[in-house]
């Protein structure tokens, strides 16, 4: 007995080590289980876990899955392994499907609202006995890992009642990865997908990936990258792909692949790829019939054409519709979809480039198959610090659309700053449209109650990579996380969402909790200010996005930074006015009125739709280039409160945690001050004007600024 016993500590001990050594890498994300200290709390679960648990008897193989789940979780936070019972009215927790319930359970638990969907789920405590239930095991799966998110926030049980359920159909995560192992705009490592081992080896990593985004609620992932490769349609390459869609099956996860349109004529000996072509339409049927017989939940298609140098049907002189379309036709029979990318634009057409997606697809409204969805990137240009929203929100009644966000810090620092994205994506879901008056906000355009859309889809570029911790920097797991949690619910406060994950991955000591939140919450704010403040974009280095040069000036019109700033001796900003390139006119009515009046035009938007003059006063009082310059470096001063914030953390968190991320914290102080004192000393040739006495000199001279040179950036 003395030797079982003393096998049983060291396994438990054992698994306790390689947790915590895992947890302050940060591979377990916002699932490492840390054991519960409260005793108290402890003995109130353990009411429950010590009775035993009911499974569902269902055989999906997602029952394997919360079982596996059940298991990790348990014995991390209360040291116990759970005990199957196959008595109902014994268990102390019963996970079971509502036809499994007996009529007296079912009659007092809230299940009514379980025919929204069949990924609705039920928590609630009936008597002494906690129930999660659902009217399917998808349902089940999100219902445990909520479960075992509320034991691990430490949330009384003994009266829960939580019933939830998507709000969006599709939640899907587009990987832009390369099928060498790059990843385009990708800044944590190389891709998680090992092509060249599978479909034979299959890497933890897959199935850790599957229950992180189970356990937020994303249900798909678009494997490849929107620069698409049609190698990935080959047989040989299907297989993999089929490898990775079962071990994603098992966690409600469906794979998606990017299709690269010209893939009939480059891999399929077709003389063209036109999709009015009776071959080519034949050439997709038949490749989605090939890929259902390896992948037979497979979700579809992500497809960009006709955008910055990809093929697409206006190629052959077809339009949109007619391309996404014919993919349509060929995904229908099997349940498949396609996600059409609005993000097109071209440069040899002498239009604003923010009014261009609007101008190309609003004519095609209605014009959709019911299985196509248009993905729509949150903003107008490409996912800047800030933008206003994109303007097809609201604009295309007849046809699905859905959001891309970008996750990745392209734009915001890459995996070196600390920026929260849920405050960006909030702001855009906030957004009121006025497509049918006041309070149609983009989020309930994307949920699809708006216009009664018959698909709804939620889509976030992946910061997903090798890296031990996924992405890079800490935070970028709470950006990962923030997304999961708004396409599950558009509505959710990204504050409450930081709180949870702070909770879930670093601490729930209350202090240092609201020490990081407000970290957290400061973030995306002054990234706006040290990058891009009063509506500024497109002001980064050439090609690879690193830092600022707002100097480009050569090369497309439309990858310029001059193209965007438009500075001169005057002023600065894009008039995209009425009396500008009129781009306020594809809004509706109330906002294109609020946005064309300079006086009205809210400041965080001003040089987005204004030229405006050097000494025109804002709110503030302050002439434009004194707010300017005090933009730039509230910026930079809120970085270095947010380091001397971090620093306070010191021996109250995991020390890798503190560790990485202050040294990180650096980095993002004097890249902030790079971004200050770059822009300022370029914008100063146009201005004229001094900088006001609150603003901390630059250290060198613009040229210098000018002529730094940066060699193998990641993510190109
Ligand atoms: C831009 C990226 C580019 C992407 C493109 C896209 O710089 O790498 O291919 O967006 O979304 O932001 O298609």
């Amino acid at each position: 007995m003395r030797r079982i016993k003393l096998f049983v500590i060291g396994v438990i001990l054992i698994f306790h080590v390689n947790q915590f050594i895992q947890a302050a890498s940060g591979y377990h994300l916002w699932l490492s289980y840390p054991e519960i200290s409260n005793s108290e709390l402890v003995k109130s679960y353990r009411k429950y876990i010590d009775k035993g648990i009911f499974i569902s008897n269902n055989d999906s193989e997602m029952i394997e899955s919360i079982k596996t789940e059940l298991e990790q979780g348990l014995s991390g936070l209360l040291l116990v392994k759970p005990i199957y019972v196959k008595s109902i009215q014994q268990a102390g927790i019963i996970i079971a499907l509502v036809d499994e319930l007996p009529e007296s359970v079912r009659q007092k638990i809230s299940i009514s609202s379980l025919n929204v969907n069949d990924e609705a789920f039920v928590i609630e405590t009936i008597g002494s006995q906690i129930v999660v239930t659902a009217s399917n095991a998808k349902g089940l799966l999100y219902g445990v890992f909520r479960l075992l998110q509320e034991f691990q926030m430490q949330t009384n049980m003994n009266n829960i009642r939580i019933v939830d359920s998507p709000k969006i159909k599709y939640r899907i995560l587009n990987h832009w990865d390369n099928l060498n192992r790059t990843v385009e705009r990708g800044y944590a490592g190389c891709s998680i997908w090992d092509w060249q081992r599978l479909p034979g080896y299959i890497d933890q990593r897959y199935i850790d990936y599957a229950r992180a985004n189970a356990s937020i609620g994303i249900n798909g992932t678009v494997l490849t990258n929107v620069n698409a490769n049609a190698i990935v349609l080959t047989p040989q390459f299907l297989e993999k792909v089929a490898a990775l869609a079962k071990v994603f099956r098992r966690y409600n996860i469906k794979v998606y692949l990017t299709a690269r349109f010209s893939a009939p004529k480059e891999i399929g000996g077709l003389p063209n790829s036109d999709p009015l072509n009776p071959d080519v339409q034949a050439w997709w049927n038949n490749k989605v019939k090939e890929i259902y017989s390896l992948i037979p939940d497979f979700g579809g298609f992500l497809v960009k054409a006709n955008s910055e140098g990809q093929p697409g049907p206006q190629d052959y002189g077809r339009t949109h519709a007619d391309g996404a379309n014919m993919l349509a036709r060929a995904l229908a029979p099997y349940g498949g979809i396609v996600m059409w990318r609005a993000f097109v634009y071209d440069h040899n057409v002498p239009v604003d480039r923010a009014k261009q997606a609007y101008a190309e697809f609003v004519p095609l409204d209605g014009k959709f198959d019911n299985n196509v969805i248009i993905q729509v990137k949150n903003g107008p240009i490409d996912f800047q610090p800030r933008e206003p929203f994109h303007p097809l929100f609201g604009a295309l009644p007849k046809t699905n659309v859905n959001i891309e966000f970008q996750i990745t810090q392209e734009y915001l620092g890459f995996a070196s700053h600390l920026v929260y994205l849920g405050k960006l994506f909030e702001e855009c879901l906030q957004s009121d449209t006025y497509a049918k008056g006041k309070g149609s906000t983009v989020a309930k355009v994307v949920d699809g109650s708006l216009f009664n859309y018959s698909a709804t889809a939620m889509a976030g570029v992946s910061n997903i990579g090798s890296s031990i911790n996924w992405t890079g920097h800490l935070f970028g797991q709470a950006n990962w996380y923030a997304f999961g949690k708004l396409a599950w619910n558009p509505y959710e406060s990204s504050e409450k969402i930081a709180e949870d994950w702070i909770k879930l991955t670093i601490t729930q000591d209350k202090q240092t909790l609201q020490r990081i939140k407000s970290i957290m919450l400061a973030s995306r704010e002054a990234v706006v200010n040290y990058m891009t403040p009063l509506g500024l974009h497109h002001i980064m280095g050439w090609d690879h996005h690193y830092g600022p040069a707002p100097w480009i000036n050569t090369g497309r019109p439309d990858w310029t930074s001059v193209y965007y700033h438009k500075a001169d001796s005057t002023g600065i900003g894009f008039d995209r006015s009425s009396k500008g390139s009129n781009a306020v006119a594809q809004y509706f009515p109330e906002v294109r009125d609020l946005f064309d009046n300079i006086e009205s035009c809210p400041e965080k938007y001003l040089l987005w739709f204004h030229h405006v003059n050097w000494d025109y006063r804002l709110k503030s009082g302050n002439t434009l280039w004194d707010e300017l310059c005090l933009r730039y470096q509230q910026g930079v001063d809120t970085v270095a409160w947010m380091l001397s914030e971090w620093q306070q953390l010191k021996n109250k968190i995991d020390n890798e945690q503190f560790r990485q991320v202050e040294m990180l914290l650096k980095i993002q102080l004097n890249e902030a001050v790079w971004w200050k004192d770059a822009c300022l000393s370029y914008f100063q040739t146009f201005s004229k004007r001094p900088f006001p006495p609150q603003i901390q000199k630059p250290k060198y001279n613009l040229e210098y600024y000018k002529n730094l040179k940066f060699y193998y950036v990641p993510g190109i």
